[in-house]
């Protein structure tokens, strides 16, 4: 199995998270891909290639061109505006609000283009997010040949809408490689979701479709961010009706409760019968993840991996969440080790 990857992401090093009312070093940080390289290297899979280059077009395809534009454009307008430090939203379209009008200041662009604000802008950012989503696309096209692939991506993107970013998220690796796949002759694709957090930039992204049947299991909305999308009543709409489906779960949410919820959402895969599978891998999931509430232990990872390589379908990862740092390169490596045992 090859790696794409690339040392880009690490222009992306935020100081700051606002969290629990102090600006913390955030939880996602450069040294999560350091730990998953490193454990990549010990157990054999050694084959690391750098990604092709960006491309827009087919981002274009799941980010609106404005939306990009800002993306691209956030940092210097920051400056310009004489500001000290990173690019953070102050202020939000909230109900009754216009939230169909675009600011030409940027502390309304940020309000209007974010829906978190734990997830500052700097420099590199930029930079670093079209390094992440062209890590998605270069291993997409490797799963025509090598029917495996993995996407370590960095800075994440499951919370990254058709128009809006936040979770630490920018850009919708995951469904930009989904969208791949469709464009290189798939009829449906199949989005998995294991990341503790709701994916709902990639349900906003194919909520009225029925060529990507979206799955995810998380925390229930609830108790959990991204708090505002999530619920199982969420199912789809016009041709996406029955193409989302969502698993909500409660705090202390052991892996046998987990595991039953990822076997039926596996047995609706195979009814799907996809041509490919998108694994949206977080692995925040663990027990000891320091913002997440589920109980997963290191073992419960290899486990439900050789439940994903049963299914025998071409299989794309994409790494997104995962902040207990010195564990997550074993709880990563051992899904795809799971996955190996039983993928043939
Ligand atoms: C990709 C990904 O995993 N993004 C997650 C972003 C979560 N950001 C906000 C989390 C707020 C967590 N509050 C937890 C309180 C725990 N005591
Ligand atoms: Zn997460």
């Amino acid at each position: 199995m090859k790696t794409v990857s690339s040392e880009q992401h690490r222009l992306h090093f935020p100081k700051g998270e606002l969290y629990g009312g102090e600006l913390v070093r955030p939880f996602e940080c450069p040294e999560r891909w350091d730990y998953i390289v490193e454990q990549l290297r010990s157990r054999g899979y050694t084959e690391f290639l750098d990604p092709e280059d960006f491309d827009i077009e087919l981002v274009q395809r799941v980010h609106t061109p404005d939306f990009l534009e800002f993306l691209a454009t956030a940092w210097d307008d920051w400056k310009k505006e004489g500001m000290n430090g990173e690019a953070i939203p102050t202020c939000f379209p909230a109900r009754r609000m216009h939230n169909d009008r675009v600011p030409n200041h940027i502390d309304g662009k940020l309000g209007y283009y974010s829906m978190a604000i734990e997830t500052a802008i700097m420099s590199g950012t930029w930079t670093a997010a079209q390094s992440a989503a062209a890590c998605a696309t270069t291993a997409q096209k490797l799963v025509s040949n090598d029917r495996v692939a993995f996407a370590l991506c960095r800075p994440p993107g499951h919370h990254a809408g058709i128009n809006m970013y936040g979770g630490y998220c920018f850009m919708n690796n995951a469904a930009i490689a989904a969208q791949g796949f469709l464009n290189d002759g798939a009829r449906r694709v199949a989005l998995l979701d294991v990341d503790f957090h709701h994916g709902n930039g990639s349900q906003d992204i194919f909520y009225q479709r029925n060529d990507v049947l979206y799955l995810s299991l998380h925390g229930q909305p609830e108790d959990a961010f991204p708090h505002f999308l999530g619920y199982t009543d969420e199912t789809g709409e016009s041709a996406g009706e029955g193409f989302n489906v969502n698993y909500p779960m409660p705090p202390g949410t052991e892996f046998d409760v987990w595991f039953t919820a990822m076997n039926d959402a596996c047995r609706r895969i195979q009814e799907y019968s996809p041509d490919a599978l998108v694994v949206s891998l977080g692995v925040d999931t663990f027990k000891d993840d320091p913002i997440s509430f589920f109980k997963l232990a290191s073992e419960d990872f290899t486990r439900y991996g050789e439940t994903l390589g049963r299914l025998n379908i071409p299989t794309l990862f994409v790494m997104e969440g995962g902040y207990a740092v010195s564990e997550i390169g074993v709880n990563t490596v051992n899904v795809l080790d799971g996955f190996f045992s039983s993928f043939n």
